[in-house]
């Protein structure tokens, strides 16, 4: 599974104080974390209410670059600021994401293949996130066909059904899990999917339980990528742990061990 570290992320108090002063360290030391976490791509988003989002991005592209080669998945709402990111991108990025509203994917495609990146495709239309698998599924359908028209190849898309937290939307969950189980009729190579992992949890007690347990349920159905704690060990044991179940590793007795070292959870 590949494993998206979200912790830059302005939604986060230390990281919004640092974006806020220009303070590169508790970036830079995130990065290294979730790199040696066994992360292989780093999420950057810098946070809702951002006066300058353009600036912001740029900025913490340049101080993650600086301690990190790792792929950057550049999460925003606002086109320009992944556009400016793009464009000091030092390897191919992931761009996180776009909705199936026509405008956008037009914006959004384009783009990717401008600069080679890969792009997440949400299971939402102007009208919201539908709570049925079917719905979910016609919307991904939607952006493996644009994507196609943009010659961006579907295995270069990920489709995210959305997470919801469980404690507001529990019957999301089933739904999710057709949903990613079912994007993979929709063509052939198939899309890849995501989710958003600690969406499941928020507001919740016992998050990393919630987390974990998720996880593994996902991969079950066909889970590609995940935007994830990276840091929590937990966590990366049980994808793991997984991966041998499911057959995707081969298993020896220290695996947990090898797995970490080889970079290859
Ligand atoms: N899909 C896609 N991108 C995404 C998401 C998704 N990007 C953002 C988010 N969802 C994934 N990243 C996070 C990062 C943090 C949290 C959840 C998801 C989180 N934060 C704490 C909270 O809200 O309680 C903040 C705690 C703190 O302030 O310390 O849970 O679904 N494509």
């Amino acid at each position: 599974m590949i494993i998206i570290g979200e912790r830059i992320n302005g939604m986060f108090k230390d990281i919004a104080r640092a974006i806020k002063e220009r303070d590169p360290r508790p970036i830079q030391e995130w990065a290294r974390k979730q790199e040696a976490n066994g992360a292989h791509y780093l999420d950057i988003n810098v946070g809702p209410g951002s006066p300058d989002p353009v600036g912001a991005m740029q900025w913490l592209v340049e101080v993650t670059q600086e301690v990190s080669e790792l792929p950057l998945c550049l999460d925003s709402t606002k086109y320009d600021a992944i556009e400016a990111a793009l464009k000091i991108c030092k390897h191919p990025a992931m761009i996180n994401s776009v909705p199936a509203v026509q405008a956008k994917m037009e914006r959004v495609f384009a783009m990717a293949a401008q600069y080679n990146a890969e792009v997440i495709g949400l299971a939402m239309s102007e009208e919201g996130i539908p709570k049925d698998a079917d719905a979910r599924v016609a919307l991904a359908a939607e952006l493996v066909a644009n994507a196609m028209a943009f010659d961006l190849p579907p295995d270069r898309l990920f489709i995210d059904p959305l997470v919801l937290p469980c404690n507001v939307a529990q019957d999301h969950g089933p739904e999710v899990l057709r949903t990613l189980r079912e994007v993979k009729l929709i063509s052939d190579p198939p899309p890849k999917t995501v989710v958003g992992l600690s969406n499941v949890s928020q507001g919740t007690k016992n998050r990393e339980l919630i987390n974990r347990t998720f996880a593994v349920m996902a991969m079950a159905n066909g889970l590609d990528a995940a935007i994830v704690d990276a840091c929590d060990d937990e966590l990366m044991a049980a994808v793991a742990t997984a991966r041998i179940l499911l057959n995707m590793d081969i298993y020896c007795d220290s695996y947990i061990d090898v797995f970490k070292k080889s970079n290859r959870l």
